[in-house]
């Protein structure tokens, strides 16, 4: 009998849609026939031979791609090779719909200051963590109304990482992104219910979620001049301990440029998407676009003010030394901020700024480059307002496409079959989802624009890629898939004394940096990744993160129903 295998036979672990472009990579040499049986009724219903074999640069390990497209019939199925190995995979209408679920209901479970109820959570309840009712203003943070050491409330909001700190920076483009796709597909997300407190109120539960977050946020924002306090943190990481347990004083720290029109940005999309729900929201859309505007004067006052936390640390007391989110460029954030300001008031002024900030060329969508988020509002914008960024839009738009075949080139022959991972710069720090999701979204906008098929299937096999078809036979996303990150850095995980992981967390994945304290990889790039609790540079989960792969997974899945 062939044995079960998974490290042999890579596939997508969640599904194939029927229509779906469906291959299978594996390491074992010399193969000559594969078969696909039914599961339930023990058929052959496919037979094959390879398609082609290829190796990396930097590997010598020969990956050879089988191709079993043809088969069209949802239902489970054993892919086995030579009669020796064997893997099973599904074909569903649905393929993805698990996965958009889950990625969702991920922003629940890091909910701030609120207990998480087994009714939503199941055996992941645990009690209210950080109140943030009585946070301090840093010394960086000082002004004439709120001297150091005045104390605001802020609580709510999602924890950002493994961590329980609390960054404007990827916040706000955490639901600009997710917004993003809201924007493009509102009827898929009217249906994707997550079981959250609010779901059945009438409103998409991605609004929901995100609410929760938006109302944070706003308690950042100094009301005295419109500036955004750039973070709510610690002065250092909280130990591998519960929520509620963690002490340790929390801060408000400097205002930022890039907080500041972060916050503007995705407070204007915000105030412009909640309006047809503001009798339920009461009078938030009308708030949010007042603070964008205030943000934006006071960020147009400090176009130097960046977060420079070494700087910080020179000059105030106490030392801060959790996440930087540190960024010297503000030209994209202020191309955002405009752009969304002025798709939300029409106001002429915000119109000049985006022109006069809009960059040269489109780029992916990362917390630190936000311009592709407000390509994605033009492109959804009505003709009129279109017409209105005929100086810069067809630009963008063209080098999108441009960047779509870029990407596409060659990824026909490559060892995993998929634009994303055969580049040693593929992989970095939160790279599964900075490069490999944000290619998937940037393709999916290609096909948009374009209509063009190859676009939407080269998006489909980087998600293949995410789910198991690659160097580590991953399905990188935790409680997905038949092998799945078990130790993600994560507090609420690692402390809550449950075996799994909380699901439906997308981890950064191959990183070859070293990280200080544990061992230099000798491997290859794309199989420099530990499921390990101390590996935060390759094991960490983020809500940046979730946001592209609920973004991703959101978008497919809505164009595959
Ligand atoms: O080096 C790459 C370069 O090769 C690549 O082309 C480029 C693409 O943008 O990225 C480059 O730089 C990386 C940078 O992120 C930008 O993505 C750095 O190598 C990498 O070290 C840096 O990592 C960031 C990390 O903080 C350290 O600053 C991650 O993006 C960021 O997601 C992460 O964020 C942390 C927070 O600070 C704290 N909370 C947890 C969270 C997740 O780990
Ligand atoms: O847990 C922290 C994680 O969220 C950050 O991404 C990472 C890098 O800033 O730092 C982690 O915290 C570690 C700290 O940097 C060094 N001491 C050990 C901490 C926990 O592993």
């Amino acid at each position: 009998a062939a044995t079960a295998a998974n490290d042999t036979i890579r596939v997508n672990q969640l599904g194939y849609y029927p229509h779906q472009e469906k291959i299978a990579v594996t390491d074992c040499r010399d193969i000559k026939t594969f078969t696909v049986t039914n599961t339930s009724t023990g058929q052959t219903v496919f037979s094959g031979k390879p398609l082609y074999s290829a190796s990396s640069e930097w590997s010598d390990k020969v990956r050879t791609i089988l191709d079993f497209s043809p088969l069209k019939v949802p239902g489970n199925y054993q892919l086995t090779i030579d009669g020796k190995y064997t893997v099973p995979f599904s074909i569903s209408n649905q393929a993805l719909l698990p996965l958009s679920r889950a990625a969702l209901k991920a922003f629940y479970y890091q909910r701030c200051s609120l207990p998480i109820e087994e009714t939503y959570a199941g055996k992941w309840t645990r009690p209210a963590g950080h109140p943030d009712t009585q946070v301090i203003i840093h010394a960086s943070a000082a002004s004439s109304e709120r001297p150091a050491g005045t104390v605001i409330s802020s609580p709510k909001g999602w924890y950002d990482a493994g961590d329980y700190n609390k960054y404007i920076v990827n916040s706000a483009f955490t639901i600009g992104l997710m917004l993003s796709a809201y924007q493009a597909f509102p009827e898929y997300f009217t249906k994707l219910e997550t079981n959250i407190p609010e779901s059945g109120n009438g409103i998409p539960d991605l609004l929901d979620e995100t609410y929760y977050n938006l109302v944070w946020m706003l308690s950042m924002q100094d009301p005295a001049d419109g500036g955004v306090y750039h973070k709510l943190t610690t002065p250092s990481f909280e130990g591998f301990i519960r929520p509620e347990d963690c002490k340790q004083p929390r801060y408000v720290v400097q205002k930022s440029v890039t907080a500041t029109l972060d916050f503007a940005a995705v407070m204007a999309q915000a105030s412009r998407l909640f309006t047809p729900y503001d009798s339920h929201f009461k009078g938030f859309s009308e708030k949010a676009i007042q603070a964008a505007e205030k943000a934006y004067a006071w960020a147009a006052e400090h176009p130097e003010s960046y977060y420079d936390q070494r700087r910080l640390n020179s000059q105030f007391q106490p030392a801060i030394s959790t996440g930087e989110y540190g960024d010297r460029n503000a030209q994209d954030e202020f191309f955002w901020a405009a752009t969304e300001l002025y798709l939300s008031t029409g106001k002429s002024m915000y119109l000049q700024d985006a022109a006069k900030y809009a960059p040269h060329q489109y780029t992916l969508p990362v917390w630190g480059n936000l311009s592709a988020l407000g390509v994605f509002s033009w492109m959804q914008a009505s003709a009129q307002k279109q017409e209105a960024g005929q100086k810069f839009l067809p630009g963008l738009k063209q080098s999108l496409i441009h960047l779509a075949d870029s990407l596409i080139q060659g990824a026909d022959v490559t060892p995993f079959h998929a634009p994303y991972g055969h580049h040693t710069q593929d992989f970095f720090w939160g790279s599964l989802s900075d490069q490999c999701a944000s290619q998937g979204i940037s393709l999916i906008h290609a096909y948009l624009l374009s209509k063009k098929e190859t676009y939407l299937n080269n998006a489909y096999r980087n998600m293949d890629y995410l789910l198991g078809r690659n160097a580590t036979g991953y399905c990188y996303v935790t409680g997905i898939g038949f092998k799945s990150p078990k130790h993600p850095h994560h507090r609420l995980s690692v402390s809550d004394g449950i075996n799994e992981p909380i699901p439906g967390f997308l981890v950064g994945g191959p990183n070859p940096q070293p990280q200080m304290g544990l061992p230099a990889f000798t491997c290859a790039p794309d199989e420099a990744y530990l499921d390990q609790e101390l590996s935060y540079t390759t094991n960490e989960i983020a809500i940046n993160w979730n946001a592209s792969l609920l973004t991703f997974s959101a978008m497919l899945d809505a164009l595959a129903s």
